[in-house]
């Protein structure tokens, strides 16, 4: 006879596999297996990843529930196998230590709720609130795994059906094809949301038509990153242009693009375009002068391989190779997110093109934490963006094109900056 209600086992893994302790979709995996290994009826799993790194997650059971909380950098994972009735949770034990490879681990039994300290109460079923018997197991468990793109304070989670198409770590980053269940797939690298299906023509939209209907006559254009493709397939949609270069550092990123988001990596093969898998900042150091109208760095956040796309080198050397009235056009960050790196690239743009002539344009774009993101301009000699005078010539296109986004208004609209806004891009004295 069970002297206890419950036993609780309290597990340290530790020495564990950085990457596995990283992986929420094979930690859910491992989790829902060691209980059904353990003859466990399993109701529902929730599972969470962490950006850059942390998994936590739950496994309810019939017989109580297993959870989980990781820290990939410290290659070590928290368990509670807390079971009752015959299961043997140590079977559960068994299989972690396997599929997380831990080098060393310990772990205490307790027992819960012993029955020599408990008075059992019997009670009459039929007085208990009339709702719980209408309540109904759905008779299958439900996969609840989010992927979050988030700093300390402040993050963005989608929900991912577990979908994973692409998984591989290049020489730069990790460069995933997941699948969300609002926007469907999305790129993501190290951890953070780079495109989706369903929003994408907001950012891509917004990074190319502005500049293009800005510029007199744009011609030959310049791509720095924009490895999904989404930024060319824009350009190439204006009779003007001549020639476009894209040079991506990423070869993984253009591949896994071309498999899973054929919509967006749709240009790869224009005959405009010639593209090159290489490094941009290099690129750019040896650019012939006054050769780009329009230059475009549709690059990531100031992390990893994109960290020297946000510096003063880089931008000066963008402006060398700018023709005489050329255009400037960077992911420029989010004033709501990560101000500091958005207000420090307007003061390097305000000091290498002018104070006047660093324009901010703001757009949406619901996947990326707080919404509000910007691209930021650098003008040689060319009128401010927002004035506009071509708006019958931009409504044509708009409607040729099926464009979802952009539009006349939205073009003059976007240079519209918040007073909040103004106060972050005030140069500091
Ligand atoms: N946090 C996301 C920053 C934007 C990165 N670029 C996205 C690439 C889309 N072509």
């Amino acid at each position: 006879m069970n002297v206890a209600l419950g036993n609780h086992i309290l597990v340290e893994f530790m020495n564990c596999d950085p990457h596995i302790m990283n992986d929420v979709l094979s930690i859910e995996r491992d989790m829902v297996g060691a209980a059904q290994k353990a003859g466990a009826t399993v109701i529902n799993s929730t599972f969470h990843h962490f950006s850059p790194y942390g998994v936590s997650g739950v496994v309810v059971i019939q017989e109580s529930h297993l959870a989980i909380h990781t820290w990939p950098e410290y290659g070590y994972a928290a368990v509670d196998l807390f079971t009752c009735g015959e299961m043997n949770a140590w079977i559960s034990f068994d299989h972690l230590k396997e599929c997380f490879k831990a080098k060393s681990y310990s772990a205490i039994e307790l027992k819960r709720g012993s029955l020599n300290l408990l008075e059992r109460n019997d009670f009459d079923i039929s007085t208990m609130r009339s709702k719980a018997s209408e309540w109904r197991n759905p008779d299958f468990y439900t996969r609840n795994v989010w992927f979050t793109d988030k700093d300390e304070n402040q993050a963005l989670s989608l929900r991912f059906t577990g979908e994973v198409f692409y998984d591989v770590q290049s020489p730069f980053q990790r460069v995933r094809i997941l699948e969300s269940y609002k926007y469907g797939k999305m790129l993501a690298l190290d951890d953070m949301v780079m495109t989706t299906e369903q929003d994408e023509f907001h950012y891509h939209e917004m990074i190319s038509h502005p500049a293009m209907f800005t510029h007199p006559n744009p011609k030959n254009i310049l791509v720095i990153g924009g490895g999904d493709g989404g930024t060319i397939r824009e350009i190439l949609r204006h009779d003007s242009v001549e020639h476009v270069t894209m040079v991506e550092i990423d070869g993984e990123v253009i591949k896994a693009c071309k498999e899973h988001l054929p919509a967006i990596a749709c240009a790869f093969d224009h005959p405009k375009l010639t593209l090159l898998v290489d490094d941009g900042i290099a690129f750019l150091k040896t650019a012939q002068a006054s050769s780009y109208d329009i230059i475009i760095v549709d690059g990531s956040d100031p992390v990893g391989p994109a960290e020297g796309l946000f510096s003063v080198e880089f931008y000066t050397n963008c402006f060398n190779a700018l023709t005489e009235k050329g255009i400037l056009v960077a992911q420029g960050e989010s004033p709501k997110f990560n101000e500091k790196a958005f207000a420090e690239l307007n003061h390097t743009l305000q000091g290498i093109f002018g104070v006047d002539n660093a324009p901010v344009s703001l757009f949406y774009v619901p996947t990326y934490p707080s919404g509000m993101w910007s691209f930021q301009y650098g003008l040689k000699n060319t009128d401010h963006p927002k004035e506009l005078s071509n708006d019958d010539l931009v409504t044509k296109f708009v409607e040729e094109n099926n464009l979802r986004y952009y539009n006349a208004d939205i073009h003059k609209g976007s240079f519209a900056t918040p007073n909040f806004v103004k106060s972050l891009l005030k140069q500091p004295k």
